[in-house]
């Protein structure tokens, strides 16, 4: 470059249009940041006060009571907002209050808004109230690496993704001396109280804080958050308190966004299917809001494929007047034949392409592998309990752990006490590919749970799949339908009777729209039999250029492109919906927190309904506890949600999935959800599996 031109650049970064298009702030941006969300009634006025109700129930379970005797009677919290008070509740409200705020775990979009609204809510009470914001994760308050949080900073992350402005991180606050050093840095801090947003295992954590620190008086508040959608609670009469966690429609409009452009993609080209594994660590709630959003060819759920009964096994062993335990739950090659068969019949019709969904968790609803995962969990906790070294240190080869479990095997054999890991373990083990392997034995996360994202289930499947169409493909099953109109034409081009030649070729000629080759011509040659044979050429003939063309034209050709979708979702800008959800949780927080709350959820009920309808409510964390089996052993846990098979959302996804598949000569009926549109009308004001699910209590 030379000096004049150095001139003319630097003159034209200056340009006041150059200076527009490439500043960091783009339009969008200011948008969102200039945004208000608008707030639920309640939550506008002057003061809020709580009012417990005693309508709602839960079973309480025995540990629970056991371990968190401080928050276990907690009800029901509704919160109501005055204009005026009284002049205690007005001193009580508007004392000056330190908060320490974290974020747990995977982000999920709206969590700066929770944090906008405590901010916005404690400084309205008082402005000399202070906000803590605790960087990268629990860790920020174990090692007291904490941020005052000022206007400026608020302001910049108002209706933004990610959790950009503290961080996140995994951390559990699991130990003696974590729990010390946390209790620590709330004296230092003069904590009034902490706000951990998080998923289930955050808040199960924020229960076990909110016990531990109620005799120093510091509350402890959770929040409903991940994009999985798997926090929803209902009482025991099913009354929904919180439909939903935050972060969920944004992660899957975005997914269903992608998805919807691979569905036109692939009709279009019409030579792939495109394979897309989308997130949700157990649950398969973000592929059943993918499926409605999109109309994909296929979405497998998790929860309905563990309800998968053989009845074929079943009615065989019945007439033995034997019972089938095997008939019961899906294994991984069924799984992969019911994938086969979705191909096959769209092949069938001439679709050799389309767009299947899996949600990340499948694996966890597949009995065979869920019993190695549980096995292993338990193998690898034991080993670190009774070991210096942590097992992936003691055996960082795949090799190496491998020979472990043999030498555990072997030990099975000896002593026939220890049944967790037999040689049929050992050998079922051994089967499977090494990446699979080395999957199943990835390090566990601080709450103990398995890491599906790191896990190419996709992989996996898709593997069995081709292994299963390449048998059918010798076998003559697999075979791409051509058009009648299409095989006519180029006969009759050919001057060839298509008659007598499709009577050879085909095993439906005459019979249907799409002409199916016999399952005995699997290739060149035995076409040419086929024709011998029916007298059509004679032995030393070539087969004649139109049949041969129509013959290449019904060999498919099985091409895939795998996507992941996941990571790119959690860190959208979240949905209009997000973030007015959680910028009145964020409200809700603080209204726990001037009315002396502690070990509650905050959350929104009606969230499903109209926003004139939405409720903010504090939702006792303690009687949702149970116990579950965590790194080997039997932990308090806040029960997952997964997706109720029996629900009207599923019900219509599984009503339409023929419809879906498109097995006929129509078009497919993939639907366009669009991208995520901040402003104008057409943007959706919640997930369509709220939509349906509401229409159960309405009794619709
Ligand atoms: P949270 O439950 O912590 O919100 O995380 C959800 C999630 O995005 C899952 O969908 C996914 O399996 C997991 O996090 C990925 O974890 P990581 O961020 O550690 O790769």
């Amino acid at each position: 470059m030379t000096g004049k031109d150095d001139l003319n650049i630097n003159k034209l970064l200056k340009n006041p249009a150059v200076l527009r298009v490439t500043d960091d702030i783009s339009p969008v941006l200011s948008e969102r940041r200039n945004y208000s969300p608008p707030v639920c009634d309640a939550l506008r006025r002057k003061y809020t006060v709580l009012k417990e109700t005693g309508r709602y129930k839960f079973t309480v379970d025995k540990e629970a009571r056991r371990q968190l005797p401080s928050l276990i009677d907690n009800k029901i919290r509704l919160i109501e907002g005055l204009d005026s008070a009284d002049e205690t509740l007005a001193k009580a409200y508007g004392r000056p209050r330190n908060i320490g705020i974290v974020f747990s775990g995977g982000p999920a979009p709206g969590g700066h808004n929770v944090i906008a609204g405590l901010y916005d809510a404690a400084k309205k009470a008082n402005p000399a109230s202070k906000i803590y914001g605790f960087l990268i994760g629990p860790d920020g308050i174990i090692e007291n690496e904490a941020l005052e949080l000022h206007d400026e900073l608020v302001d910049a992350y108002r209706n933004l993704g990610g959790f950009t402005m503290i961080k996140t991180g995994r951390a559990k606050i699991d130990t003696r001396k974590k729990m010390e050093l946390s209790k620590e840095t709330c004296k230092k801090l003069n904590l009034d109280a902490l706000v951990i947003v998080g998923g289930d295992d955050s808040n199960t954590n924020a229960a076990f804080l909110a016990q531990e620190m109620f005799a120093d008086g510091v509350q402890v508040i959770g929040v409903p958050k991940t994009i999985d959608g798997d926090i929803q609670v209902r009482d025991d009469s099913g009354n929904v308190l919180c439909a939903m966690s935050f972060g969920f429609h944004t992660a899957a409009r975005a997914f269903a966004n992608s998805i919807s452009n691979l569905c036109t993609d692939s009709s279009s080209d019409v030579k792939y299917w495109h394979i897309c594994k989308v997130m949700g660590r157990v649950a398969s709630h973000l592929a059943l809001e993918t499926a409605l959003q999109t109309h994909a060819n296929l979405t497998l759920i998790g929860e309905d494929l563990a309800d998968y009964v053989d009845k074929n096994r079943l009615k065989k062993a019945q007439k033995q007047g034997k019972v089938d335990y095997h008939a019961y739950g899906m294994t991984l090659r069924h799984l992969s034949r019911v994938i086969c068969d979705g191909i096959l019949r769209r092949a069938a019709i001439g679709k050799n392409y389309g767009v299947l969904v899996i949600p990340e968790g499948v694996l966890e609803f597949i009995n065979e592998i869920q019993v190695f995962i549980i096995k292993l969990n338990t193998i690898i906790a034991e080993y670190n309990q009774t070991h210096d070294k942590d097992f992936h240190s003691a055996f960082a080869l795949l090799d190496d752990k491998l020979e472990y479990l043999r030498r555990l095997a072997q030990r099975s054999r000896k002593n026939l006490t220890f049944t967790l890991w037999n040689t049929r373990d050992d050998d079922l083990f051994n089967d499977i590919p090494a990446f699979f392997q080395e999957g199943l034995l990835m390090e566990r996360d601080s709450h103990g749970n398995f890491p599906f994202s790191q896990v190419e289930t996709e992989k996996v499947l898709m593997d069995l799949v081709k292994d299963y169409l390449n048998i059918l493909k010798d076998e003559g099953r697999y075979r791409l339908g051509v058009k009648r109109t299409y095989y006519q034409k180029t006969l009759a081009q050919a001057g060839l009777d298509p008659a007598r030649f499709g009577a050879a070729l085909f095993e439906n000629y005459g019979q249907s729209e799409f002409l199916l080759r016999k399952t005995s011509i699997i290739s060149a040659k035995t076409c040419k039999q086929a024709l011998v044979k029916e007298g059509l050429i004679k032995k030393d003939d070539e087969i004649p250029a139109a049949v041969d063309k129509i013959y290449k034209k019904s060999v498919p050709a099985f091409k895939t492109q795998i996507h992941f979708y996941g990571y790119d979702g959690r860190g959208n800008d979240p949905t209009r919906f997000d973030c007015i959800y959680t910028y009145n949780l964020g409200l809700t927080v603080f209204g726990l927190i001037a009315n002396g709350a502690t070990g509650q959820m905050a959350a929104i009920r009606n969230l499903e309904k109209d926003f004139s309808k939405w409720e903010p409510i504090g939702i006792p964390i303690a009687p949702l506890m149970h116990l579950e089996e965590r790194k080997g052993k039997l932990a308090l846990v806040l029960e997952k949600s997964i997706v109720d098979v029996n629900s009207v959302a599923f019900q219509v996804v599984k009503s339409r999935r023929e419809k879906w598949l498109a097995v006929d000569s129509d078009e497919d009926h993939f639907r366009r959800p669009g991208p995520i549109r901040f402003s104008g009308r057409s943007e959706e004001d919640r997930p369509i599996t709220l939509e349906l699910n509401a229409l159960a209590s309405q009794g619709d």
